[in-house]
């Protein structure tokens, strides 16, 4: 398998958690979207031209985090921790963090980030927004957290959307005072598939000069 993708992308950093979480071999493409070139070639692929994207074996190429994690769950149930549960319910549980972290944790942290880099023109409304939607996510966060270790109890694809979000949100919205969220954040970096993508995030930024 083959993951396009870029380290320092919260996307690909989920994909890539759940890929380490399986045990799954795979190559990783890193795309830097910002170099017109290839922005071009990726988006021949497929035209919104985001990352991540898992090509497969067999040659599907398969788009957007939580539908690469669906597919792995799918195809590999026996490797590694269950990312989404057989039974319904808690399936449905998981998705709909899944949901709420990307937009409210992750998307939230990006918008501040490339307004920070000026990746993004300054936006006065988006910035509002996106400290608004930070705000919320910590208790949101906390009360996933009050049941167990994991936000959905065991480690699962909820978890891989939530931390990629924290890894940037901890610079805008610290969560130090906020000991269940700061223990859950030093607790997934003891997993290894987290600390090895955010190793590669880490990295990736030092080569940037960040
Ligand atoms: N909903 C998508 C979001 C993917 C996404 O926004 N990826 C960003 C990088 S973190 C991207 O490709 N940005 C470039 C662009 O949108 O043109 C997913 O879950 O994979």
């Amino acid at each position: 398998m083959q993951l396009y993708m870029n380290p320092m992308s919260t996307y690909s950093q989920k994909a890539l958690i759940a890929l380490y979480e399986k045990g799954l071999p795979v190559t990783l493409q890193v795309l830097n979207l910002r170099d017109r070139a290839v922005r071009q070639r990726h988006e021949a692929h497929y035209p919104l031209g985001r990352i991540p994207m898992l090509e497969t074996d067999d040659g599907q190429q398969i788009p957007e985090s939580s539908i690469i994690i669906e597919y792995l769950q799918d195809h590999y149930p026996s490797h590694g921790p269950c990312l989404i549960p057989a039974e319904r319910e808690a399936a449905r549980q998981v998705r709909l963090l899944d949901r709420l972290f990307d937009q409210c944790l992750n998307d939230a942290a990006l918008t501040l980030l490339h307004l920070q880099l000026g990746i993004r023109q300054a936006d006065e409304r988006a910035e509002r927004k996106a400290k608004k939607w930070l705000t919320a996510a910590y208790p949101m966060l906390e009360q996933a957290l009050s049941n167990g270790p994991w936000l959905a109890g065991a480690f699962s694809m909820a978890d891989c959307a939530a931390l990629p979000g924290l890894y940037y949100a901890r610079q805008f919205l610290s969560f130090d005072d906020r000991p269940l969220i700061a223990d859950y954040w030093q607790r997934a970096n003891t997993r290894p598939s987290v600390a090895a993508t955010f190793a590669l995030a880490d990295q990736a930024w030092r080569e940037q000069g960040a």
